[in-house]
């Protein structure tokens, strides 16, 4: 599969993947021939605050700056918690059904205005609906994304377009409506070197861009919805260094955009990270 392979090669590649982008451009431009590699993006850790190492983390959004939102899985250890962002002391916390793995989530604002959650299941083909100010259970939904997909990874929210971007592992975007939850398009993700990228997991959609980390990869790639093709790619294994994250499963998988800066964790990481990007937007 394209996807895999490109992901495999830049992992055993790294130091020629962490290269900025002007030292690719550097030296009189790509050699004819070859394939161009990766321009991979700048970033800066501004702080790090506590994070419950024992969460899962699937899914994390800000709710209007107010509140954070993470979503969490394992079966028997999926919650949704509702995190101060003052002191990232987790406020209010509910558990799912031992049957659910909890997957991604996000904040959004529905037709009458009101601030809602919506989530994820891996496998169960089911999602629910919360008030994020009380953590009530207010709807359940099932949904089908189509061939070969059927799960669910991560979703974010569009508030332009009222749509929700879902992904479930393969190399699609899903678009959904926000009131019907009926799937309106999707598009297939394309990496700067033109392969195809499969693994999507955990997505924020941040300045008319879909983030997207890529799971067992410490990479996030940014897409442009309407064409998928990823226009900024950064990968961010600085930020805990894997012989440090004990099981190999503890991968990044957290992506919240805030006011003045982006908050990266992962599956039971001890930290969040708040990060800016010099050149973005
Ligand atoms: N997904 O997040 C990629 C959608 C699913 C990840 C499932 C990983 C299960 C691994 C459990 C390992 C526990 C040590
Ligand atoms: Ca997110």
């Amino acid at each position: 599969d394209a996807g895999e392979n490109v992901v495999d090669e830049v992992a055993e590649d790294s130091e020629e993947a962490k290269q900025p982008a002007n030292d690719v451009a550097g030296g009189g431009g790509p050699v004819e021939g070859q394939i161009q590699k990766s321009i991979v993006g700048e970033f800066t850790v501004i702080e790090q605050v506590g994070h419950d190492s024992s969460s899962f983390v699937q899914g994390l959004s800000y709710c209007d700056d107010e509140w954070l939102y993470e979503t969490s899985g394992l079966n028997g250890q999926s919650k949704v918690r509702r995190i101060d962002p003052t002191n990232f002391d987790v406020d209010a916390s509910t558990d799912l059904e031992s049957q659910y793995f909890g997957e991604g989530s996000t904040c959004y604002r529905d037709a009458e205005g009101n601030l809602r959650l919506i989530t994820l299941t891996w496998l169960s083909r089911t999602g629910f609906i919360y008030d994020p100010l009380t953590l009530e259970r207010l709807r359940e939904y099932t949904y089908e994304t189509t061939p070969p997909g059927h799960e669910g990874w991560g979703i974010t929210y569009d508030e332009s377009n009222q749509e929700f971007i879902v992904s479930d592992g393969s190399t699609y975007l899903y678009f959904w409506d926000r009131d019907t939850l009926a799937e309106k398009r999707k598009v297939s993700v394309t990496r700067l070197d033109g392969s195809m990228q499969n693994q999507l997991n955990e997505l924020e959609y941040m300045d008319g861009l879909v983030c997207c980390n890529i799971w067992h990869s410490d990479e996030i790639i940014c897409v442009d919805p309407m064409t998928g093709s990823s226009v900024r790619e950064y990968d961010m294994s600085s930020l805990w260094p894997k012989a440090e994250r004990g099981n190999s499963e503890n991968v990044l998988n957290g992506i919240a955009l805030g006011r003045d800066h982006v908050l990266l964790t992962g599956k039971r990481w001890d930290r969040m990270y708040k990060v800016v990007f010099p050149d973005w937007p």
